[in-house]
């Protein structure tokens, strides 16, 4: 490890929140006021029920984002705050083959999770704690979305426990899928995972340490003030210097240069695919004090969830105001189709009074009625009604009265018709 590794780990646990300017005071934190879980809880109600049912721009990046802070509700802030003492997890994350499942198995001394040559290699994650912890993760409150197994599984939506007699109680660590994955999948999984994170331990190498989606992700944890440590994995010793000043230099520019950085040297791994106690012991120290140290543990998941909740206000106006489009968008169509039948209203009006109607198969219909006579006949209804019975028996075809009013409900049924599919 180098100079930057060494001072991260001097700096100790505590200082990861106090560094990045958290709460870290002995005042009761707002958030554990009795209020705030009932209202994320009827935020949670209300998110969950919203629609953006209208093709505007904003309506599939609000349906992501709904879907984004239900779930982080559900997996880790409401939880959470449920349980301010729970133990604080470590999620472990980074790109396909950078070992990350190899230092989690060396961290806890056990083979919790498969590590391998072929990529990427953990497609479930796999959470490994404490024998004592054991019940609190099993419960599900955390992640519920995820199905408890006991054994490794490939099914989609599970998640691994198993304990580790070597790992301190108050500390959990979670094996997360590649974030850069080819598996749609496992990019999808990995980023709900980190979201349901106390601390983020982010895993890069000497190759990979550039990539842009480990430093989109990097920066969206800063955003919301995220706690979280960086390993530098499996570097040539004679590269580790420059490599780690580089990466420092690019934590810094990203303003996360107060994140505790460690510099793991390329080294073999054991017939078990554990790294050697030499090379994790760093790494192992800092998190054997953060274990030992419920105020750093417990300042490191108020960091992360003070800035989870500062993080939850501005996506709820964003989510407000494509609503509020919705609405409006809603009620514009709503005038438009008022207006069209409005419309057509007066054109069927008008259409009665101008005379349209008596055209082509009526005016000839109305020409015969008048030509006959029934028109006058036609004034005393009785006679009328005898005739057209009189003449209907004779000639065996209507009355022209019969035909016209005919030619007219047609020529009427042509008219509403017409409007109607106009305005629709
Ligand atoms: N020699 C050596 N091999 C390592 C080291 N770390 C990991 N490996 C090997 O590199 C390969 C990938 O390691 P994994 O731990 O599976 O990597 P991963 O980050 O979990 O990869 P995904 O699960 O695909 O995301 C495995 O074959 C490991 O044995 C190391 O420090 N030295
Ligand atoms: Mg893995």
């Amino acid at each position: 490890m180098t100079t930057h590794g060494d001072s991260a780990t001097r700096a100790g646990a505590p200082a990861v929140a106090a560094r990045t300017g958290a709460t870290t005071g002995d005042d009761q934190p707002a958030h554990a006021a009795d209020g705030l879980p009932a209202a994320l809880t009827g935020l949670r109600a209300a998110i969950g029920a919203a629609r953006f049912p209208l093709a505007l721009p904003s309506a599939e990046p609000a349906r992501h984002a709904a879907t984004s802070l239900t779930d982080q509700l559900d997996d880790y802030l409401l939880p959470r705050l449920a349980r301010l003492d729970a133990p604080l997890l470590v999620v472990v994350g980074g790109s396909t083959g950078a070992g990350k499942s190899t230092l989690v198995n060396s961290l806890v001394q056990a083979r919790v999770s498969a590590a391998g040559v072929l990529r990427p290699t953990t497609r479930s994650p796999v959470l490994v704690c404490s024998p004592t912890d054991a019940a609190w993760f099993r419960q599900g409150e955390l992640l519920p979305g995820l199905t408890r197994t006991t054994e490794p599984s490939e099914q989609p939506g599970t998640l691994h426990l198993v304990t580790a007699p070597a790992l301190p109680p108050g500390l959990a660590f979670l094996d997360a899928p590649d974030i850069d994955s080819v598996v749609d999948a496992n990019r999808a999984l990995a980023g709900q995972l980190l979201a349901a994170a106390d601390l983020w331990l982010f895993v890069t190498t000497a190759a990979r340490y550039a990539d842009a989606v480990p430093w989109e992700l990097l920066r969206s944890a800063r955003a919301r003030g995220t706690a979280v440590a960086m390993v530098l994995d499996r570097v040539p010793p004679e590269a580790a210097d420059e490599v780690a000043a580089h990466l420092s230099e690019m934590l810094a520019e990203q303003e996360l240069g107060a994140s505790p950085l460690f510099v793991l040297p390329e080294t073999w791994v054991d017939g078990q695919g554990l790294l050697p106690d030499r090379i994790t012991a760093p790494l192992s120290d800092w998190f054997a004090r953060l274990a030992a140290d419920a105020e750093a543990r417990a300042a490191v998941v108020r960091q992360t969830l003070d800035g989870a909740l500062a993080a939850v206000h501005p996506v709820v106006e964003g989510l407000a105001e494509a609503a509020d489009e919705q609405v409006t968008a809603a009620d514009a169509l709503d005038e438009r189709v008022q207006a069209a039948y409005r419309s057509a209203e007066r054109s069927v009006d008008q259409g009665l009074r101008d005379g349209r109607l008596l055209r082509g198969e009526v005016l000839a219909r109305w020409q015969e009625f008048i030509g006959t006579g029934d028109f006058f006949r036609g004034l005393e209804a009785r006679i009328g009604r005898l005739r057209d019975r009189v003449v209907a028996a004779v000639t065996g075809r209507p009355a022209p009265a019969a035909e016209l009013r005919t030619a007219i409900e047609s020529q009427l049924v042509t008219l509403l018709r017409g409007v109607a599919a106009e305005a629709a």
